[in-house]
């Protein structure tokens, strides 16, 4: 468990360094994509949500996780083939980060970050650029 304190330019800038964010983005894709395609079904993403989701998937009830799963892809299954590509799921990732950094707002607060969570990672890219 590692605590650190954080706000909401912690994750901004972590999207913004775009080579950063792609190579992560590419990274977490290949761990989601369990048969290798190249698109994401929605049984792969629904197997992913705990690693990507800044809410732990566990405690969420089945029926939540489906109408997750459901709007997503509505909205991000742009040619609505069923799975999600690369580019498709990066303009997921980049909703997520956002969101994350709303949630945390503009003021300091300190976070338990669980390794290889999200806001770790965000963490990290902080701690590399700004030593
Ligand atoms: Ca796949």
């Amino acid at each position: 468990m590692n605590i650190a304190v954080v706000n909401s330019s912690t994750v901004t800038e972590f999207v913004e360094d775009l080579a950063t964010f792609d190579n992560f983005v590419n990274i977490q894709f290949s761990m989601v994509d369990q048969n290798s395609d190249g698109l994401l079904s929605r049984d792969e993403i629904r197997g992913g949500l705990g690693r990507f989701m800044p809410l732990g998937s566990q405690s969420q009830p089945q029926e939540e996780i489906e109408s997750m799963l459901g709007s997503i892809f509505e909205r991000f299954d742009e040619d609505q083939k069923g799975a999600l590509d690369l580019k498709e799921f990066k303009s997921l990732m980049v909703e997520i980060m956002h969101a994350l950094a709303r949630g945390i707002g503009g003021s300091p607060i300190t976070a338990v970050l669980e390794q290889d969570s999200l806001l770790m990672k965000a963490v990290q890219h902080e701690l590399a650029t700004h030593p």
